[in-house]
């Protein structure tokens, strides 16, 4: 990925290494900060733009959808998916820093670029190769099936690796609901594209925008490939995708495309986003594997966004039994 500066991507600022920021107690933040602007009324000099600032950041896992369908959370956790001894990442480090270009390429600063991004109301087309071409809206999105909370590990190809529990349902389910035609092999999945309000769709104009992924059908079908439509027991801050977004844990973070407006059908292998953006680096399936280098860096180690530590890297990212029947060992 040629925009991305990997040496940042290894160094975990300090505020979000403290574990008291990282265990962003929100309601004590809130009370705290309340305080402080209290204090600047006052006239001491607690100066506002920090405490607005600070409000800002104690904000930041709020759900974008604010309170709508916050009466589907948290779901319950199905116990099948357990991290083999791994802790989940502390939710104020998986909050702060993020890929998704669309707002910037800071991974620190997308949190407050994206806070207050409207995503109500939100539509997706189902096109293609489908019998019945729709548009699915977000009542039919949280309310078609029983939500989940799976704990599932999470890899990005700079190498930094997270633990995160995600609330959603197979995306096999919403696939069947949706009825493509025996002639489609993959599935498409289609980004926001906006703008007026993404300021990396202009700043970043040599990228394909919008954003867009895709999965062989045997893939998305597979168990683990899941619909997110919240994380720590929530719905989705903006930063992590929302209203929903895929997760697939054995791949590459970014085959799990945010803030989806489009499901497509097709008969053929399609490009995507990245593969036609640096031909030169991973294939269409662009499954975590510690043997196969990114032109220009190993993958055999990554390292916990939560603790710092490394640790080596594990074929599809430690869900090989699960996953392996899907592949002849020929696809990367
Ligand atoms: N639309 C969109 N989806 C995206 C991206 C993006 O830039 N835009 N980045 C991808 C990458 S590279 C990663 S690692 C994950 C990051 O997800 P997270 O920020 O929720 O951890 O989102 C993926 N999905
Ligand atoms: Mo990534």
């Amino acid at each position: 990925m040629t925009a991305i500066r990997i040496e940042p991507g290894w160094r975990l600022p300090e505020r979000l290494a403290s574990p008291e920021s990282v265990y962003l107690d929100r309601r004590r933040l809130l009370s705290a900060f309340g305080l402080g602007a209290l204090t600047a009324g006052l006239g001491s000099a607690w100066p506002a733009a920090a405490a607005a600032r600070a409000a800002d950041r104690a904000r930041i896992s709020e759900p974008a959808l604010g309170e709508r369908y916050a009466e589907l959370f948290p779901a319950e956790r199905n116990p099948t998916y357990a991290l083999g001894g791994r802790r989940t990442t502390p939710e104020g480090a998986a909050a702060g820093y993020n890929n998704f270009y669309e707002f910037t390429t800071d991974k620190e600063r997308v949190w407050e670029l994206a806070q207050g991004h409207p995503v109500d109301p939100w539509s997706i087309r189902v096109t293609g190769l489908v019998k019945k071409p729709r548009t699915l809206g977000l009542e039919e999105l949280f309310k078609l099936f029983p939500l989940e909370e799976r704990l599932y590990r999470f890899r990005c190809v700079e190498r930094w690796a997270m633990q995160v529990p995600w609330t959603g349902f197979p995306l096999r389910r919403l696939i069947e609901r949706l009825e493509p035609l025996s002639s489609a092999s993959h599935v498409r999945f289609v980004s926001i594209l906006d703008k007026s309000r993404l300021p990396g769709q202009t700043a970043y104009a040599w990228y394909p925008w919008p954003y867009y992924e895709a999965l062989r059908l045997d893939e998305a079908m597979h168990d683990l490939a899941f619909v997110a439509l919240g994380v720590y027991g929530h719905a989705l801050p903006m930063q992590h995708g929302a209203p929903w977004r895929l997760a697939i844990p054995w791949k590459y973070g970014y085959k799990g495309p945010k803030s989806v407006v489009e499901i497509e059908f097709v008969d053929r292998e399609p490009g995507t986003f990245w593969n036609e953006a640096s031909p030169t680096e991973y294939g269409f399936f662009s499954n975590v594997n510690p043997d196969r280098p990114h032109p220009r860096w190993s993958q055999a180690a990554e390292r916990d966004i939560g603790t710092g530590e490394s640790r080596p890297t594990l074929l599809y990212n430690g869900y090989a039994a699960e996953v392996g029947e899907l592949y002849t060992g020929r696809e990367f």
